[in-house]
């Protein structure tokens, strides 16, 4: 079932370049509600869970300790189709293939420091949405 809600992480690349307002300012104009929100940081073993898909890859230690390497905002965003929805939003993981305006092609670094996380179905997103925050802290 679909819930209308996905999760996001604004990495740490986008946090230390001042970007967290300009980036928030583009996820509410293009009609995503903000239900959660928090300043937090990954642990090595929650960036170790969390990207466990892809520990055969060759750049996931990289990933890892980039993901710990500084504080992150942790949110969970709602909107009718928000899934897929906020992946266009974003733009394409590699910020040169990102489409104009997109996100990811206004904010990001490189392929590996590429300003935000957007969950990648329902399933995923109700899962890292549980990670970060209990039931009260969603409104
Ligand atoms: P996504 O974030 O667009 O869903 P995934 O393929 O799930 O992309 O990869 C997770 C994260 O791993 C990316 O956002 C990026 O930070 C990093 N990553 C993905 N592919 C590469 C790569 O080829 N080189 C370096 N880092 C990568
Ligand atoms: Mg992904």
């Amino acid at each position: 079932m679909a819930t209308n809600r996905t999760f996001t992480m604004l990495k740490p690349d986008a946090v230390r370049k001042g970007y967290i307002g300009a980036i928030l300012e583009q996820i509410t104009a293009s009609g995503f509600r903000i239900v959660a929100m928090k300043l937090t940081e990954l642990t090595v073993n929650d960036a170790k869970t969390f990207y466990e898909v892809h520990k055969e890859r060759p750049f996931y230690n990289d990933l890892v300790e980039y993901m710990t390497s500084g504080p992150i905002v942790a949110a969970i965003l709602e909107k009718e189709n928000a899934v897929e929805d906020f992946r266009t939003l974003i733009g394409a993981t590699n910020p040169e293939e990102a489409a104009e305006g997109t996100i990811r092609q206004k904010f990001a670094t490189s392929i590996s420091e590429n300003a935000v996380h957007g969950s990648d179905s329902d399933e995923n997103a109700a899962i890292e949405g549980a990670f970060h925050f209990s039931g009260r802290e969603q409104f």
